[in-house]
């Protein structure tokens, strides 16, 4: 399904920005960077505006929501937004008793453990989320009206990091209850996951028809997962929930967004029709890299664990790459971190394009100002990587995995 014809995708906003330009394979005038969890308790000023209210009721404030995603934007001059929300919000919209407790996360009212309690859940109607899923969508309005040419990400969780929830009941190390009912009720897994794709995907889907112009589907515990359970118990779901936004597509060049067209015939030709842009991303999930692309995945987020040159092998060396600085460097002495941050751009300049990140989110005692500093260092240094005419390089030719 094409966009609508004032998403800024389609009027060419956002387009041709370098984070779209980058999940597209093609490599700007400077690497891109965004920062997992850049919105929150490392801005001093999301801390003061949170005072009084609780994280649910944040994210369920299109105001309130906008705002903070706005902080992170405004602060550091990074490349793009990424909506505050969290993986949880389409659980509670659809009935799910789940909170977000205070240093630890989310926290079910109670767990999904048997065929029985599956078969309550799933009498939850997903179809319950056009009308509620509302505030997201205002917020999502709100937010890309203020951005401008700097594109938002919308994001979910992938249905094996929502069910690890549903089943432990809240977060765990090892998510043992969730591996063992896959084994053990491999009906009741089916549809629980089943059901938790198609909630989780409406709710990625709302944010891009309402203006993100690309999605990122978290799956931060499949690390726990061996590659045949992934496989088996795991990827047709997350193919299922990334479907939801897998058919959206825009036109570049079209006729309407470029003026020096008046021949409708020569317009269809210059215009070329793309996808909205899907990143997916895990949390020690280096033995699943190429699975996690297969299910539907543009770009592929690495963790901090693997050497992006290393991912860029497994994934054949044709894929998009987000990446991978390791959090626990934020506080370290500056040239400790500019040397680290050097080799990850470095090993990043292996695959098709790179888009700089975090391996995880950014660690709550963080210094912004380290953030800040790190987003002009990048777009810095790899501004040279571009040629003195200022055009595109060409991508570096990777040998093909023989994995
Ligand atoms: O009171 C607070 O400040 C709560 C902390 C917090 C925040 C700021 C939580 C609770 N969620 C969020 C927002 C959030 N969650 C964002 C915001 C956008 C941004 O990046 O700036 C995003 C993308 C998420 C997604 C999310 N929530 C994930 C996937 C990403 C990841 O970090 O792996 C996961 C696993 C969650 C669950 C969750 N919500 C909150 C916490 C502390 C957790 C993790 C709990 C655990 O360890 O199991």
């Amino acid at each position: 399904m094409n966009l609508d014809a004032q998403h800024p995708l389609a009027t060419g906003l956002t387009a041709d920005s370098r984070l779209i330009r980058a999940y597209q394979g093609t490599r700007p005038d400077a690497t891109p960077v965004w920062f997992m969890r850049q919105a929150g308790r490392s801005l001093p000023e999301y801390r003061s505006l949170r005072v009084g209210t609780r994280m649910l009721d944040a994210c369920l404030d299109p105001e309130m929501a906008s705002e903070i995603t706005l902080q992170p934007v405004r602060r550091h001059n990074v490349d793009a937004g990424i909506l505050f929300s969290d993986i949880v919000i389409p659980l509670k919209l659809v009935g799910v008793d789940v909170e977000i407790v205070a240093g630890t996360g989310p926290v079910l009212g109670t767990a999904v453990r048997t065929a029985k309690d599956v078969a309550q859940l799933i009498e939850l109607d997903p179809a319950v989320l056009d009308e509620t899923l509302a505030p997201i969508t205002a917020a999502v309005a709100r937010t890309v009206a203020e951005l401008g040419s700097t594109p938002l990400i919308g994001f979910a969780g992938a249905p094996f990091t929502l069910a690890a929830y549903l089943v432990e009941g809240g977060p765990s190390k090892d998510h043992i209850h969730a591996r063992t009912l896959m084994h053990a009720d491999p009906d009741a897994w089916a549809a629980l996951m089943d059901w938790t794709a198609e909630v989780t995907g409406r709710f990625l889907r709302a944010q891009v028809l309402a203006g993100a112009s690309a999605a990122q589907l978290f799956d931060s515990w499949a690390g726990a997962l061996s590659l045949a359970d992934y496989t088996r118990f795991v990827a047709p779901a997350s193919t299922a929930a990334i479907a939801h936004v897998r058919d959206l597509t825009y036109d570049e060049g079209a006729a309407g967004t470029d003026v020096a067209h008046t021949d409708a015939d020569d317009a269809d030709a210059a215009s070329v029709r793309r996808n909205v842009p899907v990143v997916h991303f895990g949390v020690g999930t280096g033995e699943l890299l190429k699975e996690m692309h297969a299910v539907g995945a543009d770009v592929v987020g690495v963790d901090y664990r693997v050497p992006l040159d290393e991912a860029n092998r497994r994934l054949g060396g044709l894929v998009p790459v987000q990446g991978n600085v390791d959090p626990a460097l934020l506080a370290a002495p500056w040239p400790v971190l500019e040397a680290h941050v050097l080799d990850v751009l470095e090993r990043g300049r292996t695959a098709p394009s790179h888009v700089l990140n975090l391996g995880h989110g950014v660690p709550p005692m963080t210094d912004p100002n380290v953030l800040t500093r790190l987003v002009a260092f990048v777009h810095e240094v790899t501004a040279v990587f571009a040629d003195a005419t200022g055009s595109v390089p060409e991508a570096p030719v990777s040998a093909p995995s023989a994995s």
